[in-house]
């Protein structure tokens, strides 16, 4: 097994890099860790007493569609007040110059952000968040949805965000667990995992599914996978190279060109 601290694996894992010509980078909430967006299971933990397995269900929703929103609305608002870093900037450059393709867990849209603030035609179609947005809402309902980054009154139920076309309550854009992905974000993934040479995997437990088949799909292909990370994870005595380290110091060593 690797130590993930040994120098010689950033150059190892560069050059491997520079010859590849179709990358996937996957990322997890330690990508926005150092954006200032609570991972999942981080020590500073994502909400009050409450666990994200707790809340990010439909059956939470069903019973306390106010307590809800109203951790929803609190991460829109923390992501709003968010910049993205120079991890973002690096895996953005590189999708420009088309040899990077984004696949995040992530709901905050940093990637999105990155990428349209550098170069949004050389960058469209190379983002694939397949958990959703925090700043969609849908109709629990009927196919109304929309775009959205107004703050949400959680003060009373009654208050709560409604469809315009019948009324029905409208709920965050996003995946929860036990809710099936679109197969056609599924598909998407699994067609650029399968496409990649290299897929470098950025903070993430590895452990939900489907997302975290996506490496182990790059590896059953006897591709390379890279791993960034803080901590080991199920992933990293599998991974061709394990890295520890912080998404926004490590990915600009990993991505820019050299020279
Ligand atoms: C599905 C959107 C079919 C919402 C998310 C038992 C009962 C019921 C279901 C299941 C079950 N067993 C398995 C399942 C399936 C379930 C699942 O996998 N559960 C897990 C908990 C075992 N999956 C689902 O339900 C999926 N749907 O399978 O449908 C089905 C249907 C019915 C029943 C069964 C199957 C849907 C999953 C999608 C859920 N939605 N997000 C929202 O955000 O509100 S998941 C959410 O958590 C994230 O999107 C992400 O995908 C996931 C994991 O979090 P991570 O991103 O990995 O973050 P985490 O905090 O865990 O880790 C951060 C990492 O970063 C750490 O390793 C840390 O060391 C590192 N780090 C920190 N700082 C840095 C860093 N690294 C580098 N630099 C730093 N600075
Ligand atoms: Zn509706």
């Amino acid at each position: 097994m690797k130590n993930p601290t040994d120098p010689t694996i950033l150059d190892a894992a560069r050059d491997v890099l520079e010859r590849a010509s179709n990358i996937l980078v996957f990322t997890g909430a330690g990508m926005s860790a150092e954006s200032g967006v609570p991972t999942f299971r981080g020590a500073e933990g994502l909400w009050k007493a409450f666990k994200a397995e707790e809340l990010a269900t439909p059956e939470a929703f069903q019973r306390d569609p106010r307590l809800v929103w109203e951790w929803y609305d609190w991460r829109r608002q923390v992501v709003l007040g968010c910049r993205v870093h120079d991890g973002h900037r690096s895996v953005a450059a590189a999708q420009a110059a088309r040899r990077v393709r984004v696949v995040t867990q992530n709901v905050d849209g940093l990637h999105a952000r990155a990428a349209n603030a550098l170069d949004p035609e050389a960058t469209a179609g190379r983002t694939l968040a397949m958990h959703g947005s925090l700043f969609r809402m849908m109709c629990t309902h009927c196919p109304y949805e929309r775009e959205d980054l107004d703050p949400v009154d959680t003060s009373a139920a009654e208050g709560l965000p409604r469809c315009p076309d019948c009324d029905h309550l409208l709920r965050p854009g996003v995946v929860w667990f036990g809710e099936t992905l679109e197969a056609r974000v599924v598909e998407t993934a699994f067609t650029w995992a399968s496409q990649a040479d290299v897929c470098v995997v950025v903070g993430t437990s590895a452990v939900v599914e489907p997302a975290a088949s996506i490496p182990r799909l790059v590896l059953e292909k006897g591709r390379v996978v890279i791993e960034v990370n803080l901590a080991p994870t199920p992933l990293t005595s599998l991974a061709t190279y394990a890295m520890q380290g912080r998404a926004s110091g490590l990915l600009p060593r990993l991505l820019e060109p050299s020279g």
